[in-house]
């Protein structure tokens, strides 16, 4: 694996969690994942130990907010924090969260945490495939606890979050009527649910709006005995914070313990691999003229799109 770039003393920089070279294998992956495909498996290898957390809702949800100060109260209790941001309006900068209304304590100076942020649409191979790539690098860095922001509007968005071993839906007043737009298809996702900016009125109606809406949603997954619980939090005042902190470490050991941890794991890389598989194939057909010639054919009467696709495949 030895080549100009140094690949093979990144690998071990990066699992003996070296922050520049974390910062660089994640530019890489997300710009020329073909490339650094070799170390990426060593990487994959290597992952597996930390806890991967997924966070979704609307814009304006206060995700991010809850994001530092759930990497707070984890750093409080020992543990490392790897922070996936997939929200182009996520305002870090250099590792802090740039909040107006909620004054926080830098994080930037802290080793223990590591922020990176994914504002580009359309990264080489998908968005999906690069989030879950640089969680894999935090993973196998070292990092205890890796948490993933999405907002909950694309599909690909919700397939990060989905990827996660424990998924948190936030909610939050103020933002509409009753729940925000938020899909149904959304809200069963959730292993946790946060009301977040639970020091405003409103956040009771919130409760008790999302309460009643999860209690008519009619496709209940098996979650194999675990109570999908609904958590007040208030990053202004810290309510909550310890106690989301302490259920979704108690979701961990549910995981483990019920057996549902191992059939997630199954499911989660069964997607990553289909996903990864479909970004391959679109681009080894959009790289020739292949599909310029299908859509000629096609056009002419020769062939059906459906043949002219199974032609293709055939060809990459
Ligand atoms: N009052 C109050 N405002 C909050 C709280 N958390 C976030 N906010 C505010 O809500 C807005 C959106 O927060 P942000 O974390 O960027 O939301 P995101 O888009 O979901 O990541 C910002 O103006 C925050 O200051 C909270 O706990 N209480
Ligand atoms: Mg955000």
């Amino acid at each position: 694996m030895a080549d100009l770039d140094g690949n093979d003393d990144i690998l071990s920089r990066v699992l003996a969690g070296e922050t520049r070279a974390i910062a660089r294998l994640m530019s890489r992956v997300e710009g020329r994942p073909a490339d650094v495909a070799p170390i990426m498996a060593e990487i994959h290898k290597n992952a597996g130990r930390a806890h991967v957390i997924g966070l979704t809702g609307v814009p304006g949800s206060g995700k991010s907010t809850l994001v530092h100060a759930m990497a707070k109260a984890i750093r409080a209790r020992g543990k490392t924090v790897g922070i996936v941001a997939v929200d182009p309006s996520s305002p870090y900068s250099g590792g802090a969260i740039l909040g107006d209304r909620v004054r926080m304590s830098d994080l930037s100076t802290d080793e223990g945490v590591f922020i990176r942020s994914l504002a580009t649409r359309g990264a080489l191979g998908g968005l999906a495939r690069a989030a879950l790539d640089t969680v894999d690098v935090l993973d196998a860095a070292g990092f205890d606890v890796v948490l993933i922001e999405t907002v909950g509007v694309g599909q690909d968005e919700v397939d990060i979050a989905e990827a996660a071993q424990t998924v948190l839906v936030v909610s939050a007043p103020g933002l509409g009527d009753g729940i925000q737009a938020i899909k149904a298809g959304v809200l069963e996702i959730a292993d946790v649910h946060v009301v977040s900016k639970c020091d405003k009125e409103e956040s009771s109606r919130t409760v008790a709006d999302l309460k009643a809406m999860l209690h008519l949603g009619s496709t209940v997954r098996n979650r194999y005995g675990w109570e999908v619980p609904v958590l007040r939090t208030s990053a202004e005042t810290n309510l909550g914070i310890d106690e989301l902190v302490d259920t979704l470490e108690k979701h961990r050991t549910h995981l483990t313990e019920s057996g549902e941890g191992a059939i997630r794991k199954r499911r989660i890389l069964e997607t990553r691999i289909l996903k990864t598989a479909e970004d391959l194939l679109r681009q080894r057909i959009g790289e020739g003229d292949a599909l310029t010639s299908a859509v000629e054919s096609t056009l002419d009467g020769k062939t059906s799109p459906r043949q002219a696709a199974e032609e293709l495949l055939k060809t990459v």
